[in-house]
């Protein structure tokens, strides 16, 4: 299990990398309103609450040094709400996953940028759907992916100026990528296409 999830932080690792090194050259605006309202998206629990009232907390040891790297957090009806997980033993916690019904439905996490949220996903009948993610330090996620009920890439959605607004859409078919759209007449809704 430690192994497992230590393998998919690595890929994690890398696809943030690849984001960063894809929108690197991208210009990207300073408009603080909207990194305020991107951080206080209801749909993101950990902003809502990351409270431990009135849960219990089972601790685990798995690095083998007596301090404890994952939580497990019940409520009073013996119900898994949360588990916080400190993937590379430094003692901070790197991801938090969110439970309901005793289904996996959000899970955050901070990979390598200094503690912030770089990747957030959402499941719905343990299937990721969605998958929101960072790629510079403003508090943004100007990507955002969209899943099949098979876990299959259907469209990918970014925000290149740094304005808040959706400006470039992907699609794909079958896991390939099929066509790209712009918005270039700034309505948020693409209008120039183009396929592969
Ligand atoms: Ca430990
Ligand atoms: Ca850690
Ligand atoms: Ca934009």
């Amino acid at each position: 299990m430690v192994f497992q999830n230590r393998s998919r932080v690595v890929v994690l690792c890398a696809i943030v990398a690849a984001s960063a090194l894809l929108f690197g050259c991208a210009s990207w605006g300073d408009d603080t309103d909207d990194a305020t309202a991107q951080q206080d998206d209801p749909e993101r629990a950990r902003y809502a609450n990351l409270s431990t009232d009135g849960l219990k907390v089972d601790k685990a040891d798995l690095s083998g040094n007596d301090e404890p790297d994952q939580w497990k957090y019940h409520d009073g009806d013996g119900n898994l709400v949360r588990v916080e997980r400190d993937m590379n033993f430094d003692g901070d916690v790197n991801i938090w996953e969110y439970y309901e019904n005793g289904e996996l439905v959000e899970e955050e996490m901070a990979i390598d940028r200094g503690g912030e949220i770089d990747v957030v996903m959402f499941y719905e009948e343990g299937r990721v759907v969605r998958q929101l993610m960072a790629s510079e330090f403003d508090g943004r996620f100007p990507i955002e992916k969209f899943y099949d009920s098979e876990e299959r890439l259907l469209r990918v959605e970014r925000d290149t100026s740094g304005d808040g607004q959706v400006d470039t859409w992907e699609y794909f078919e079958d896991g390939e990528r099929d066509r790209i759209g712009w918005d270039t007449s700034g309505d948020g809704q693409p209008d120039t296409f183009d396929h592969y």
